[in-house]
């Protein structure tokens, strides 16, 4: 038997890979939009190549674009998908300060282009959005659920908030079974070196070898809810499993500060950090060698700012039976484990 054949977006990303791998194992054939010139080449990719050869399933990656209708018109008519993940995004928060007119054509108007592919070619196809917690932004409400009301803070926000919008209007005005995932932070050792927790933890591991002096961040009193992107991904696939689309946050229902990431991360690695003086002169000390490990950088402050978010995942867990596996604790050390085995000793 031929199984179901998923096109994911943004392949060569973090949940790209977790999402590819899970795919392969259901039986699924893969295929993953790349833009000529990214990180395919990746390490977990060459696995995921590996794993699809092994079990004699198709993995296939196409070049292509979210900003190019006309190649995505076509790829949608070559391979008609059962389901799509559209996972492709400028997804850095505080670049899209930087560059946000790119961001809104990948991040939002990237999302109408794909429903317009399914729409115009009348395919029967799944689509799962990549929503965000960012939506909530200046939250009105804690914890987050499907009916707190939006505030974006960010380009990031705003665009991910049309995409919502245009998700939704996809599905109520064209009937199509598509979805928004409003999904929390989600971390693993494959995340982004640029994201908080991974800085943190690549930070920490050179640190400790000697290949780095000191690890200079923003705001660490940011209140984010951290899970597992192998927990969230498998959420991504139980959504398009469901007779009807729909949105759901995807959360943990527990928030801890970016401080507390780094206590956490810090002990893994050997290092017992203690807090001193305030604002931009706060830095973080370990204790046994009085050596300053962590320093504040006004740089990595955003013009503004999600302070706190905390999901509900309990829509998720009543009606798909979905429920996060791995806690706060566990997902830092294994992220602290992974690059302390990368980064070998300078000697
Ligand atoms: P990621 O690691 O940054 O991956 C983003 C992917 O998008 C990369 O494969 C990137 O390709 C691709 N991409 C960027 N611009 C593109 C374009 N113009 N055309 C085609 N592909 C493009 O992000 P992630 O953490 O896996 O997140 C996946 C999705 O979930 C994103 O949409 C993100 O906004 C959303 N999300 C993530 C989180 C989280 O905590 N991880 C939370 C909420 C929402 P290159 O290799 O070429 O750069
Ligand atoms: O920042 C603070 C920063 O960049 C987390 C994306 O996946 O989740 C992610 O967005 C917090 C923020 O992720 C640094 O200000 C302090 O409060 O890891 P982050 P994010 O902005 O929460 C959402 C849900 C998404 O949708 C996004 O795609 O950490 N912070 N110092 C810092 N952040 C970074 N990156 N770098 C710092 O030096």
């Amino acid at each position: 038997m031929v199984g179901k054949t998923a096109l994911i977006t943004g392949v060569t990303g973090q949940d790209g890979s977790y999402l590819a791998d899970l795919l392969l194992e259901k039986g699924y054939q893969v295929h993953g939009l790349v833009r000529s010139g990214s990180r395919a080449s990746s390490a977990w990719l060459e696995e995921t190549k590996a794993t699809s050869a092994k079990l004699g399933r198709v993995f296939q990656l196409h070049t292509g674009d979210i900003g190019d209708w006309q190649g995505l018109d076509r790829l949608f008519r070559e391979l008609r998908p059962d389901e799509v993940y559209n996972l492709a995004a400028q997804s850095q928060v505080g670049e899209t300060f930087k560059s946000p007119i790119a961001s809104v054509e990948v991040d939002g108007t990237g999302v109408l282009r794909l429903l317009e592919c399914i729409r115009l070619n009348k395919l029967e196809t799944r689509f799962y959005q990549a929503s965000s917690a960012e939506l909530f932004g200046k939250v009105r409400e804690s914890p987050q659920n499907e009916t707190t009301p939006f505030h974006p803070c960010s380009p990031y926000a705003v665009a991910k908030l049309y995409a919502f919008w245009i998700v939704k209007h996809y599905r109520e005005g064209y009937g199509m079974h598509a979805g928004n995932g409003i999904l929390f932070n989600h971390e693993s050792p494959r995340r982004g070196e640029n994201f908080v927790t991974r800085k943190i933890t690549l930070s920490l591991a050179r640190i400790r070898t000697g290949l780095q002096e000191t690890l200079r961040l923003g705001n660490i009193d940011a209140r984010r809810d951290w899970g597992h992107a192998a927990d969230f991904v498998e959420m991504m696939w139980l959504m398009l499993q469901q007779p009807t689309g729909d949105d759901y946050v995807t959360a943990t229902g527990e928030s801890h500060t970016v401080r507390e990431f780094i206590e956490a991360a810090s002990a893994f690695a050997g290092f017992e950090i203690v807090w001193e003086g305030k604002g931009l002169e706060e830095v973080g000390r370990d204790r046994k060698s009085g050596k300053v490990v962590i320093e504040i950088d006004p740089q990595f402050y955003r013009p503004s700012e999600a302070a706190f978010l905390l999901g509900d995942p309990a829509k998720a867990k009543a009606r798909l039976g979905w429920e996060p596996k791995v806690k706060f604790v566990d997902l830092v050390r294994m992220m602290m484990e992974a690059d302390l085995a990368r980064i070998s000793p300078k000697t």
